[in-house]
């Protein structure tokens, strides 16, 4: 049997008080605060509470339901468990409801493009990577036009529940898309589930998005092998790139479970305000000692989101964007001193990287810049002008794409299937303008606590393209956690001696340490050992 037939015939565990469907009663916990600006905003979702299930008498639901689900964003693995979760737990609660999803993300809902999705279809989806059922899209519901669209389109598909899987954005569009039917007299409740493998999408409701498990498990692997081929080897230094568009917890995860030689953070370099020059300098000064000591390899973590928090960069690129977006073409001379000084340091390839590279939007698209390669280059010329004796041979890596779609681990399937099921529950019991909530996480999955969270109770105002906006906020990396001071007391030896770890490959089968683990991250009594 193929490992894609073994995990299509996995069962994920589920948490005890999911056993009990039918006798599961919503029931409205703690009330959040509100707040008058987004009061205004949310008339409907304003005084919303906590829900938590507790157990009733058994009852059969009145109607069967017809619910839309979709994907929003980039792939995280689990997704299709939130899907199978979701048609299970419809199923049981009645046998004639109906599951619809919505092709290619966003865009499918406001153009109607659907498919009814049936369990012998579902069938070789169960506890499969990626979101390939349906398709994902990064299209933000966010003109009149697209709203009217897409109430249309759930009249149209006669929807009594549409569940949103997706990040903070695509979860802030949810809260959004749930008052505005409520202002049009439209009875579809909308649900969110937190997705991305970025891990940005947490509070203290939610512990943590899915797919984040699975990513960061994918990425130690990898790191794993190349800290052994570096020890064997003994002749290269790689400078890893890890994916996480501006928070570094997958940085952070992954460093906790392989110990590299150096680890940036972002939120750590923005706290301290690290310029470039003082990263090149502590990486640089790492690898002499590490020279001194006989030592020429080693592996180098960089989150992707880096140039986000290095102050110089983030005002050059800001400054790009505003000058490309008035189509000024001698963009260099038109830049402030400082950041002129900082672009004329830069490699050729990066320059036109920044000067080409444009979103649809026209700004420099911040997560294809080849942070893992500028490294690479500053480092060199700073050794250079140190006239070190120090050996470098360099070589780039990025942790990406593939960590998105891989089997989901049985944390993430488990998770997910949950997750769908819950979202089931809220919508059997009429809720809207919630997000499906699992927590206890660290705990047996017999355990988990399942429940709904207000989305507009995860919300703050931010200033976004110069305006004040209503956000689910996303969660940067706390370097006052526990986690990141554990993190902090270690790297300093992690530098010098090779204390790697070699995680492998996620595993299926075997104890329940390894099959079962769940993020570092999560865990208040972790240990990195
Ligand atoms: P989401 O936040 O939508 O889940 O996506 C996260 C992510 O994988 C980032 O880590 C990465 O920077 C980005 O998507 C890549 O986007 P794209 O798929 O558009 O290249």
């Amino acid at each position: 049997m193929t490992l894609q037939q073994l995990r299509a015939a996995f069962i994920p565990k589920i948490p005890r008080q999911l056993t009990q469907l039918t006798k599961l009663i919503a029931h409205d916990s703690s009330f959040l605060s509100s707040n008058s600006e987004l009061e205004k905003l949310f008339p409907h979702l304003i005084n919303q509470a906590m829900i938590r299930f507790v157990n009733g008498t058994e009852q059969s639901l009145k109607k069967s339901m017809t619910v839309g689900i979709l994907f929003s964003g980039g792939q995280a693995a689990g997704g299709h468990n939130v899907v199978t979760g979701l048609f299970d737990a419809l199923k049981t609660l009645h046998p004639d409801c109906k599951v619809i999803g919505f092709k290619n993300g966003p865009s499918g809902l406001v153009n109607n493009q659907a498919m009814e999705l049936t369990a012998p279809l579902l069938d070789s989806y169960r506890n499969q990577g990626g979101f390939d059922l349906i398709g994902s899209g990064r299209t933000k519901i966010e003109t009149d036009t697209q709203f009217a669209q897409s109430l249309k389109t759930v009249q149209k598909q006669g929807l009594d529940g549409l569940v949103i899987v997706g990040g903070d954005d695509s979860n802030t569009n949810a809260a959004f898309l749930a008052e505005y039917f409520l202002t049009h007299q439209c009875s579809t409740k909308v649900i969110g589930v937190p997705k991305t493998i970025d891990g940005d999408l947490k509070n203290e409701f939610i512990e943590i998005s899915f797919g984040f498990d699975t990513a960061a498990k994918t990425y130690a692997e990898i790191i794993g092998n190349i800290m052994r081929d570096a020890l064997s080897a003994k002749k290269y230094y790689y400078f890893i790139k890890l994916m996480g568009r501006t928070a570094s917890h997958l940085t952070l995860e992954c460093a906790l479970k392989t110990h590299p030689n150096v680890v940036l953070i972002g939120e750590e370099v923005a706290e301290k305000k690290q310029s470039l020059k003082q990263l090149v300098v502590e990486i640089a000064d790492v690898i002499e000692k590490r020279s001194k000591n006989g030592k020429d390899y080693g592996v180098i973590l960089i989150p992707e989101g880096i140039v986000e928090f290095v102050p110089e960069f983030k005002q050059l690129i800001s400054e790009l964007n505003h000058l490309l977006a008035q189509d000024i073409t001698e963009v260099e001379q038109n830049l402030s001193d400082a950041s002129k000084a900082g672009f004329k340091d830069l490699p050729e390839s990066l320059k036109n990287q920044l000067l080409e590279d444009r979103d649809p939007h026209g700004n420099v698209q911040v997560s294809k810049i080849e942070t893992e390669r500028l490294f690479i280059y500053l480092v060199e010329e700073e050794l250079k002008k140190r006239n070190s004796k120090s050996k470098l041979s360099a070589q780039p890596l990025f942790c990406g794409y593939e960590g998105r779609s891989a089997y989901p681990s049985n944390f993430d399937a488990q998770y997910c299937y949950a997750l769908g099921m819950t979202a089931a529950l809220l919508l059997n019991a009429g809720k809207t303008g919630y997000m499906a909530c699992i927590q206890r996480l660290t705990a047996q999955v017999e355990d988990w606590e399942i429940g709904g969270v207000p989305l507009i109770g995860m919300m703050v105002f931010e200033t976004r393209k110069g305006k004040q906006k209503a956000v689910i906020q996303k969660a940067l990396v706390d370097t006052k956690s526990a986690v990141f001071q554990e993190f902090s007391k270690k790297r300093a030896a992690w530098a010098l001696e090779d204390d790697y770890l070699f995680p492998g490959p996620i595993q299926f089968f075997g104890p329940s340490e390894l099959t079962d683990s769940v993020p570092v991250i999560l865990q208040s009594n972790f240990n990195t050992k």
